[in-house]
């Protein structure tokens, strides 16, 4: 590791869904997804200070396609009352083991764990605001009153939650880092280039694990 990037006290890491159902053999599992568990437990190490999401659903939550009784299929898009919603297998169900994170993820030094999607109507990729982009998970005050100032995101799926997640953390006025090499992607329909040409274009920076 090079360490071009002095980490202090005011830096946290934020472990995004790193969980059973977006890993090898989950329900709506991430391409590749384990290869990031190695990668973001040397992060853990180096950060002073780490907290995760935990994607937390209901069993008759609105953003699975299994919801819903008209013939949707899982990646097939619907409206809900906050807009377009794409519908998923369902996955990381509260309290069952696909909702649990991967075995091998280093949890002891996790200082937060904040669960999100866990209102049956609202689906919530971003760690800050649910997907109506009003209902807050809490996480800007969290941070703020800790007197945090930059965010460095890893985790699952680079172009839903990470992405959403590293969007609002530029609007709440967080110095925000995305660490590609330790997320990996959906890509569903061009999301992935959508969503680092639009991270890039709204000031997240783009590094590697090897710069910290
Ligand atoms: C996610 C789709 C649905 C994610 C969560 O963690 O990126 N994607 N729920
Ligand atoms: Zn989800």
């Amino acid at each position: 590791m090079s360490h071009s990037l002095e980490l202090t006290s005011t830096d946290i890491l934020l472990v995004v869904d790193v969980q059973n159902d977006f890993c090898d053999e989950g329900a709506l599992a991430v391409p590749n997804g384990d290869q990031v568990v190695p990668v973001i437990n040397g992060l853990i190490d180096c950060f002073l200070h780490s907290i995760a999401t935990q994607d937390w659903h209901p069993a008759d939550h609105q953003s699975f396609a299994s919801s819903h009784n008209d013939d949707l299929e899982p990646f097939s898009t619907t409206e809900l009352s906050y807009g377009p919603q794409i519908l998923w297998p369902d996955h990381c169900i509260q309290g069952e083991t696909g909702s649990a994170f991967h075995k091998d993820l280093d949890q002891d030094s996790l200082e937060l764990i904040i669960r999100k999607g866990f209102r049956k109507e609202i689906d919530s990729y971003s760690a800050f605001f649910e997907n109506d982009r009003s209902t807050t998970t809490g996480l800007t005050g969290y941070l703020k009153s800790r007197g945090i100032k930059r965010i460095f995101l890893c985790g699952l799926a680079t172009d839903f939650c990470v992405y959403y997640s590293a969007i609002d953390a530029v609007k709440q006025g967080f110095e925000t880092f995305v660490i590609a090499d330790a997320c990996r992607a959906i890509d569903m329909d061009g999301s992935l280039a959508k969503a680092m040409t639009h991270m890039r274009e709204s000031g997240v920076e783009i590094i590697s694990s090897d710069e910290l």
